[in-house]
């Protein structure tokens, strides 16, 4: 610990603290604008100096270490005017006539920094020339003229997206942000995450749905969770007067750290599937509004007489995007008091059945959490495909390999990490279990650990064989083995290419890799399957993971949500005598059903999601659902009210009855 004194005040830190952080903790304010607490320092914008005794210039307190008996002054005659001639400085270099800006009036921080200072105008001629706009992209618009070169952005897209696609060119005023080499944003390798615009200070980057829509402190803010996929990204939900006005990280969520991808910042702002608004019910053919003790009196005179029908019943469907309390009223309705052999998740358990089904066969848990990702140095990733979902995860990935971090790549397909990979593996598809066992013998082969086999192994690998059956030659697969056993902290992803074949060989195969690796290098290897939709874990802890196979079933419901349906599955539902379905929009399979119950969305819900690492999340109701509209919860609860089923209401312990893949646990 070092001490030192700040305003007269002592106190301890441990090296290594920057003097801002010691000052904050010392409760003094120092105002910042370059500096954002999850970024590097950078000490760019010179809006902290304060007076440190012993050197003669004021010296920036973000980027300057504390020191043994360091002695600080944070708020002198010397500090305090020369904050307001930088802000002077920074407000002449370009256009800040900030009536014309959407952030103007509490929400931009170089504003703000200047009525805390006092300041009401500035006593440096402008001297600006007019930059250009940039309006290529298709979520945000860049106006250089409000940039006051602070690199926030530039340090988010590398530091925290691991996109690099931002930088700066030319130098002093003339400074320019550019994307990649200068080409338009909405040209260059930018994934439209947003990261960028959430952490700019002023209006330079303005988000083109919400930008002028209202200040901060006119708008509601809903902490909850992103129903995007898996990963369950913290989010803030931004809305006014009911309307979803944009979605924001959040900084302090411990899954992303304030990170989101596309589909959870932009991609819900984008809806305008038609909203279903009152029960539906098909009457000579067409389907009519109907109320809701219509409808429920309907699907009950059809389901009774099917009940406990093993072979002819009920089939039932749920979207894994539904929150756990539904999930488990559903299951309950139709398994325990329909008594359906065919009640599955929309899923089919394609991400999660074979990984279920290992943990029950080992009795517990082989994954570990997403932290591991966070600080791997060699991430091996099977058959998931990180580009194209669950893209926060491959953030975690892609933003350490220029700290030298490796990437292996297996994939008989393309794959959105191909460009980034250190060894892009294209194995003969079938072939991955023969990959992954000679890439393990080729390690206990170089480490000289023969003797150490992995308990309860009976797989054996062999290089030769492995480059045999997966057309790989030995060279890249040895290449693979040499950075696994290279690194301290591996991390194997394994995805819907590996836990889509029906058998849980390969996934034997990478426990023991991880096992092996463990070993070897004394450290704890990560293990991460990336599952699926947001509560894909939730809905194969209750067992709704089986194949939608439709025999000779009478009736299906169909519990969708907000979701989606594709054509395999509209196609699967054609023939049936009787289908209802829950849903929020109106699709395909709701112009087929005979009774359509309307639901809530994702952000008029509320109710728990466990992620892809096991962690059980509340998501948060932001938005009130249009009149008449209830939740899916309600729904079913309605439809066992009309059965005369009174369901368990407990959720939670049914969760944790069977060993998952990922220990489960509540943040
Ligand atoms: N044989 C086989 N069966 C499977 C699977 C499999 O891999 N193979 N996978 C299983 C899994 S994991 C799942 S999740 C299900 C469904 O798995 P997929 O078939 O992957 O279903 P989606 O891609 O969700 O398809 C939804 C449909 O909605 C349309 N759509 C329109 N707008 C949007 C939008 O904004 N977002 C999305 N997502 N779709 C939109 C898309 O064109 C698409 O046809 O199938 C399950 N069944
Ligand atoms: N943004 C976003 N995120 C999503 C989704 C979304 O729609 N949008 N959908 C969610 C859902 S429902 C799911 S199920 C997941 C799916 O996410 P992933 O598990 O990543 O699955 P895929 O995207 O289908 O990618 C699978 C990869 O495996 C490869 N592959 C196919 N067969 C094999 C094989 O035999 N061996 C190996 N090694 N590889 C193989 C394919 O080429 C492909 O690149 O994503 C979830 N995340
Ligand atoms: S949207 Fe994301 S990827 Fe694109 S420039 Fe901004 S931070 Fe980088
Ligand atoms: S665009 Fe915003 S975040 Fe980026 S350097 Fe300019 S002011 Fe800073
Ligand atoms: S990674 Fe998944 S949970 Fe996170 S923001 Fe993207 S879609 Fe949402
Ligand atoms: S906040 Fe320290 S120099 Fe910008
Ligand atoms: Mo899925």
């Amino acid at each position: 610990m070092v001490k030192v004194t700040i305003d007269g005040k002592d106190i301890e830190v441990p090296e290594g603290t920057k003097v801002l952080q010691a000052a904050r903790l010392a409760g003094a304010s120092i105002p910042t604008l370059c500096h954002h607490p999850l970024l590097t320092p950078y000490g760019g914008c010179r809006m902290c100096l304060v007076e440190v005794e012993g050197i003669r210039t004021l010296q920036p307190s973000c980027t300057l270490p504390v020191n043994q008996n360091m002695i600080v002054h944070t708020d002198t005659e010397k500090v305090r005017s020369a904050r307001k001639f930088v802000l002077s400085l920074i407000f002449s270099e370009r256009n800040h006539f900030c009536m014309y800006c959407q952030k103007s009036g509490g929400d931009c921080e170089l504003q703000n920094c200047a009525y805390v200072q006092e300041m009401t105008h500035w006593p440096i001629a402008p001297n600006w020339k007019p930059f250009p706009v940039d309006a290529s992209h298709p979520r945000f618009v860049v106006d250089h003229n409000r940039c006051i070169l602070c690199r926030r952005c530039v340090r988010a897209c590398g530091e925290l997206v691991g996109n690099f696609t931002l930088a700066f060119e030319d130098r002093g005023a003339n400074s320019l942000l550019i994307a990649d080499l200068g080409i338009p944003l909405g040209e260059s390798s930018c994934n439209s995450c947003g990261t960028c615009v959430q952490v700019c200070p002023t209006g330079a980057f303005i988000d083109r749905a919400s930008a002028y829509m209202g200040h901060d402190d006119q708008l509601d803010c809903t902490p909850s969770i992103c129903s995007g996929c898996s990963v369950g990204c913290g989010i803030n939900v931004i809305s006014r007067e009911n309307h979803l006005l944009r979605i924001e990280g959040n900084w302090d969520a411990p899954v992303n750290q304030g990170v989101l991808c596309e589909v959870g910042r932009f991609q819900p702002l984008d809806e305008n599937r038609e909203r279903i608004l009152t029960p539906l019910v098909r009457k000579n053919g067409e389907l009519k509004a109907a109320t809701w003790e219509d409808a429920c009196s309907l699907i009950k005179e059809k389901l009774i007489p099917l009940k406990n029908d093993a072979g002819d019943g009920v089939a039932a469907l749920a979207s894994t995007r539904l929150p756990a309390e539904a999930l488990y009223l559903f299951k309950q309705l139709f398994v325990g008091h329909l008594g359906s052999s065919l009640a599955t998740g929309i899923e089919e358990g394609m991400p999660t059945a074979s990984p279920a089904s290992l943990a029950v066969q080992i009795s517990g848990p082989f994954e570990t959490h997403l932290d591991g990702l966070k600080s791997a140095d060699c991430t091996f990733l099977i058959g998931a495909d990180l580009t194209t979902g669950h893209q926060v995860a491959g953030f975690f990935i892609k933003r350490n390999l220029p700290k030298g971090a490796s990437l292996i790549v297996v994939d008989p397909g393309p794959n959105g990490f191909d460009q980034h990979a250190s060894l892009s593996l294209k194995p003969v598809k079938g072939t991955d279990c023969d990959l992954v066992t000679g890439i393990t013998a080729a390690i206990l082969k170089s480490k000289a650990m023969k003797e150490v086999q992995p308990a309860g192994s009976t797989i054996i690998g062999d290089l030769e064989l492995a480059a045999k059956t997966t057309g790989i030659s030995t060279r890249l697969l040895q290449a693979a083995a040499d950075l696994l056993a290279a690194a301290q902290n591996p991390v194997i992803v394994y995805g819907k290419g590996i836990t889509a074949q029906k058998s849980t060989d390969v996934l034997k195969a990478l426990v023991k890799l991880r096992d092996l690796l463990d070993l070897s290098n004394g450290n704890h290897t990560g293990l991460i399957g990336v599952k699926g939709e947001a509560n894909s874990l939730a809905a194969s802890q209750y067992g709704l993971n089986l194949p939608f196979e439709l025999n000779s079933q009478r009736a299906v419901f169909l519990a969708l949500g907000d979701d989606y349906v594709n054509q395999r599955l509209i196609k699967r539902l054609a023939g049936v005598s009787f289908l209802a379905v829950q849903a929020s929009y109106r699709s395909p399979v709701t112009d087929l059903a005979d009774v359509v119950l309307p639901v809530e969305t994702w952000n008029e819900q509320e109710g728990h999601f466990v992620n892809l690492e096991g962690r059980l999340q509340k998501a948060n109701r932001a938005i009130e659902p249009p009149e008449g509209v209830i939740s899916n919860l309600q729904a079913l609860q309605l439809i066992c009210d009309a059965l005369g089923f009174q369901p368990d209401r407990d959720w939670k312990e049914p969760l944790f009855r069977q060993p998952a893949a990922v220990e489960l646990f509540e943040n």
